[in-house]
């Protein structure tokens, strides 16, 4: 088998209810520029990355891939799926502007229609074709119902839904410029979900050090279940300074590009759920080297999903550190198979792949390029 086609593409995608926020963002689009990679054995891998749809950014990325990457990739054997992320990791002129961020994104999305050419042409989808069994049981947790944009009451009507509809898990958004405005609502949420529903918060860097150690502080009160992105994404001492100060465990990697990153966090201490994301931090083949590396340490891996769960299922059902994945349904109209979840787990996906393949209707309806 042998590349024949790089064909790049730009997904903008609406998100629930019109618009969120989070401490950090306001969105009112998913995106996901990635590319079809085509063989001329006729089968084709799909993979993408995820962004908050600004077109502009978003060109550059596919630019990147179609621009950088594709000429290193038409003629190549997609088989030798390590072998070519080297060469495109390693290439020079990448390497010399790159190793995180833009770069990264774009690696992340060709890595991944890579793997799923290849658990394609074996017939197997990629949990199975890594390794995975079928009996595997992953619980959901959902994002989508605690961001920060919402009232009060929306939230608590929300998050009451998420458990009436078999949620063990929910995330509420915090970072707020008033702190107490935080508690108040973690406080309604914890009385809405009961005591046996996970609670977790996400900070999306906002904090600075003090106010996270002081609000982290009263966080065991409600029995939160982590603490996301407490404070600035990069700063190694501050999280570990505050995984010393608060009882609550750290959980943060949506924004760390690297398995160097990972290992610094991890043996500095200052992460307790480690949350790699394949579209960020250049695709399955360096996940999976910082899920192991979580593993060494006895650390669980929860992943953040940039990808809105597709490929994400699979790693989950395939490595022994996942147990939890995140749930966002904002893209799954555009797949094959979605990934799905009920009674509060995911269901087993069976199509061959990566789950990344997009339904054509998706592509005529969302592509923006
Ligand atoms: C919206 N998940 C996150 C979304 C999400 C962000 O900006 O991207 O909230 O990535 O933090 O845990
Ligand atoms: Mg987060």
């Amino acid at each position: 088998m042998k590349i024949s086609k790089i064909e790049p593409f730009i997904l903008h995608v609406p998100v629930t209810r019109g618009a969120i926020s989070d401490s950090t963002h306001d969105l009112t689009h998913w995106g996901a520029p990635g590319v079809v990679i085509h063989t001329d054995s006729g089968l084709c891998g799909y993979g993408y990355t995820g962004t908050h749809a600004h077109l502009p950014t978003d060109r550059l990325i596919v630019n990147c891939i179609s621009e950088t990457y594709g000429p290193l990739l038409v003629g190549e054997e997609p088989h030798n799926v390590i072998e070519l992320w080297e060469k495109l990791f390693h290439f020079p002129p990448a390497q010399w502007v790159g190793r995180s961020g833009i770069t990264q994104l774009a690696l992340s999305a060709v890595d991944i229609a890579l793997w799923d050419l290849k658990a394609k042409a074996a017939g197997l989808p990629l949990w199975k074709f890594l390794g995975g069994s079928a009996g595997t049981k992953i619980t959901a947790y959902n994002t989508d119902g605690g961001w920060l944009n919402w009232s009060s009451q929306e939230l608590i009507d929300s998050m009451r839904r998420q458990v009436e509809e078999g949620y063990r898990g929910v995330k509420l958004k915090v970072g707020s410029p008033d702190a107490y405005r935080d508690l108040e609502r973690i406080e309604a949420v914890r009385k809405t979900v009961g005591p046996r529903i996970k609670l977790m918060v996400d900070a999306n860097g906002r904090w600075d050090l003090p106010t996270a150690i002081s609000f982290g502080q009263k966080l065991s009160d409600y029995d939160v279940f982590w603490f996301e992105e407490p404070i600035w994404y990069d700063d190694l001492a501050g999280h570990a300074a505050l995984a010393r100060a608060v009882k609550t465990p750290i959980a943060l990697g949506e924004q760390l590009y690297g398995l160097d990153d990972f290992r610094d966090f991890i043996t500095a201490g200052a992460v307790h759920f480690v949350q790699p994301d394949a579209v960020r931090l250049a695709g399955v083949t360096e996940w999976w080297r910082v899920a192991d590396l979580a593993l060494a340490h006895h650390l669980p891996v929860v992943p953040h999903i940039g990808d809105m769960m597709q490929v994400h299922l699979h790693l989950a059902i395939a490595h022994p550190a996942c147990k939890l994945l995140e749930y966002i349904p904002w893209l799954r109209e555009c797949f094959e198979e979605p990934a799905t979840v009920r009674d509060g787990w995911f269901i087993i996906p069976e199509t061959p792949g990566a789950g990344t393949t997009l339904r054509s209707a998706a592509l005529e309806r969302y592509n923006v390029m």
